[in-house]
């Protein structure tokens, strides 16, 4: 491939209204550029070649705003989705900006903001149904604390969870198409925010009434913070059939949430994890076919035109990778070198077809007969195998 490639809405490509739309206000400055009105961003998405939109419900509505403004709001978005075709696959609640907030909505310690945050939550529900979501993301910026003395952490993860199989079961009895995906972050804004990796969420999924319809939306640079490899983390997650939407940017190892263009901070992570979306795990298994959804921010010193060369980098970064990984693993010298590391052999399973636990535990050849050093001998190969992946990531093959 020689250029820069051109997404089309095949691609599923989608990105969060706050990310084009953010103005660069950070703890340190207020912001550098002025908003886009909504509708201009959906014109915009839909030039550069993406397919989706998603926004909280802040995002296209002030909070506080009258029912009339929202309706005009929306009757303005509306026409403008079906104008150019974009699609709203994901909406999400903001549950964290407001003070009211200040101390989570689902697991405030005031009982009567965790009955506001619901409420809210409820009708952004309804708005995403009612523009055909299939996504309803949760992210819980909020739920946490500074201080181990001012949260009751088991109350909390109770009431995260009553809260989560309120909305679920409201959902369900509504007989709505959409299924809830969390957003895990280890900390920021909070000290320490609940659920903090896609492990502890995956764990936290099961103990729920309605888990069938709770999955994950784990995002690049929230692993990361945490320094965790986040393919591994998404493998995990389709693994479990949790997979439901990622957030895909760019971070440079453990600080602040940096939300950088997707490949612009580990590219070789990025490859894995293009490679793992789009040829599926090398023995088979579960396949992502979700949104491509960007989580990003145009860094602040990008101007207003800028802002959406920073747009299509995403997207530009998402098919170069992918050229690479299917390059990659059509290779036959790629091949050849995954058989020889094993790679293969691990999806066979470890005991025999119909073989019992007595007949292994009587097969001398496998533990008294065996030999540790000879089967300590083999030589796997994975930096040859790997080197092989850095050849064509960087255009070498
Ligand atoms: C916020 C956060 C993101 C989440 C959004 C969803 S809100 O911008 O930093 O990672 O995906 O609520
Ligand atoms: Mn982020
Ligand atoms: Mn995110």
């Amino acid at each position: 491939m020689s250029g820069r490639p051109n997404p089309t809405p095949a691609d599923k490509f989608s990105f969060g209204l706050w990310t084009v739309d953010w103005v660069g206000q950070d703890q340190f400055g207020s912001g550098s550029r002025p908003r886009f009105d909504p509708v201009e961003v959906v014109w915009k998405l839909k030039e550069i070649g993406a397919w989706g939109i998603t926004f909280h419900d802040d995002d296209l509505i002030p909070f506080g705003a009258s029912d009339l403004e929202r309706e005009r709001i929306l009757k303005r978005f509306r026409q403008a989705l079906a104008d150019t075709g974009i699609v709203v696959e994901m909406v999400t609640t903001n549950t964290f900006s407001h003070p009211i907030f200040k101390d989570g909505a689902f697991t405030s310690n005031d009982r009567r903001v965790r009955r506001f945050g619901l409420a809210k939550v409820l009708r952004n529900v309804d708005l995403a149904a009612e523009l055909g979501a299939q996504t309803f993301v949760m992210w819980g910026g909020r739920e946490g604390a500074e201080y181990d003395t001012s949260k009751d952490y088991f109350a909390a993860l109770s009431r995260y969870a009553e809260g989560l199989d309120t909305v679920a079961a409201y959902i369900k009895a509504q007989g709505y198409g959409l299924r809830i995906a969390l957003e895990p972050k280890p900390n920021e804004p909070r000290g320490d925010i609940l659920l903090p990796t896609a492990g502890h969420a995956l764990a936290f999924i099961e103990r729920l009434e309605h888990k069938d319809i709770v999955g994950l939306n784990p995002e690049v640079g929230h692993e990361q913070m945490a320094c965790l490899n986040y393919t591994a983390g998404i493998a995990q997650a389709l693994w479990a059939g949790k997979l439901f939407h990622i957030d895909l940017n760019g971070q440079k190892s453990i600080k602040f949430d940096q939300d950088l263009v997707f490949g612009h901070g580990d590219l070789l992570s990025a490859f894995g994890t293009v490679d793992l979306l789009e040829n599926g795990f090398p023995g088979g298994g579960p396949r992502y076919d979700g949104p491509r959804h960007f989580d990003y921010k145009p860094s602040r010193t990008e101007d207003s035109t800028q802002v959406w060369e920073t747009a299509a980098a995403n997207m530009a970064m998402y098919l170069l990778l992918k050229e690479r990984a299917q390059a990659f693993r059509a290779d036959p010298e790629v091949q050849a070198a995954l058989v020889s590391a094993g790679v293969t052999d691990l999806s066979e399973p470890t005991l025999g077809p119909g073989e019992t636990i007595e007949q292994f535990l009587a097969d001398d050849s496998v533990y008294r007969a065996a030999d540790p050093d000879v089967l300590a001998a083999r030589g796997f190969g994975f930096v040859g195998l790997n080197q092989l992946a850095i050849e064509f990531l960087v255009g070498a093959r």
